[in-house]
């Protein structure tokens, strides 16, 4: 949580020098829930995210250098320069890809979750969708499907109340994802208090439901977002949300907690293990190269 949350935030300090070509959803805040469901999954399943996807990125313990190189469009990054922040993935660490496009990540899982059924992997699919993301009718689409097949896949709604502006009030009338769930038999359960602890007990026993044939799983994380929707500052004048609504999520900030049940000293030690990868890491994407106009095209389908 404390390398997303300072690669975070020196992304928000370096953004207006143009170094980072493309634009960021940040996830500061919001780091919890990646962090403790892939906490709880295993090295073989596979996870696809969002374009706000640091956070699941380094949670899957993506590597940090190739994630910064591509935010700079370096050939070092981890997509050659070419994806940028809203596309970031690995198939090492088991994480395809993510997309800008809200909801696409869906059905996406569904083909992965169905690949993996189809040839009996004790693996499960990941799946990080926002509760924007489920205004969209592919989520519906795909849940049906996923419960249908009974597929091994665990949906997880990043709930922070918004999608852009919009909060969830003026967009559903009845914004209940475990019961939308139920209606596709596909379980769930729900974690509201922005507890680390909770968060990972029931990651374990929605993964341990998919993982034994049970079917799919929907886990909805209430989180918050302090940053803007993209871009690097802070948004509190817009009017859409208050500097107060969002007071108990910065008390209750799960990185502050965790840090303080740790030993100072051992807090300080992995404080500068981690200041030092970071500032390694973004010395390293200054100096890369950018890639040669000539591979403009390779490994572009569509
Ligand atoms: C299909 C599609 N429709 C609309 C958009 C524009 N858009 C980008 S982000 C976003 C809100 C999504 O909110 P949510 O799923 O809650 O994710 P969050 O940004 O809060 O992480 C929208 C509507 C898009 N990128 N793709």
């Amino acid at each position: 949580m404390l390398t997303i949350r300072l690669v975070e935030e020196k992304v928000a300090v370096i953004y207006h020098t143009d170094a980072v070509k493309s634009p960021v959803h940040l996830s500061i805040g919001q780091e919890a829930p990646s962090v403790a469901v892939c906490a709880a999954l295993e090295k073989n399943d596979m996870v696809i995210g969002t374009y706000r996807g640091h956070a699941l990125y380094l949670a899957r313990e993506g590597d940090l250098d190739a994630m910064v190189a591509e935010l700079y469009g370096k050939s070092e990054g981890c997509g050659r320069g070419k994806a940028g922040s809203m596309h970031l993935g690995d198939k090492s660490i088991g994480m395809p890809h993510t997309s800008a496009i809200v909801a696409t990540g869906m059905p996406n899982a569904i083909g992965v979750a169905f690949a993996q059924k189809f040839k009996k992997e004790n693996a499960i699919t990941a799946c990080f969708i926002g509760d924007g993301a489920v205004d969209e009718g592919a989520v519906s689409e795909s849940m049906n499907f996923a419960g249908l097949k009974k597929l091994p896949l665990l949906i997880i709604v990043e709930n922070n109340q918004f999608a852009i502006h919009s909060p969830i009030s003026t967009r559903m009338p009845r914004p209940n994802f475990v019961e939308r769930a139920a209606a596709f038999n596909v379980a769930g359960a729900s974690v509201m208090d922005n507890d680390l602890d909770s968060m990972l007990s029931t990651s374990q026993a929605a993964i341990d439901h998919v993982r034994s044939g049970q079917g799919p799983f929907l886990l909805e994380i209430a989180t918050y977002r302090w940053k803007e929707h993209v871009g690097p500052g802070d948004d509190w004048a817009l009017g859409y949300r208050t500097k107060e609504d969002a007071s108990p999520w910065f008390e209750n900030d799960p990185l502050k907690l965790c840090g303080e049940r740790i030993a100072a000293d051992r807090r300080l030690a992995l404080e500068s293990k981690v200041k030092e990868q970071i500032t390694r890491a973004f010395d390293r994407a200054e100096k890369g190269t950018f890639p040669d106009p000539a591979e403009m095209w390779d490994n572009v389908y569509a």
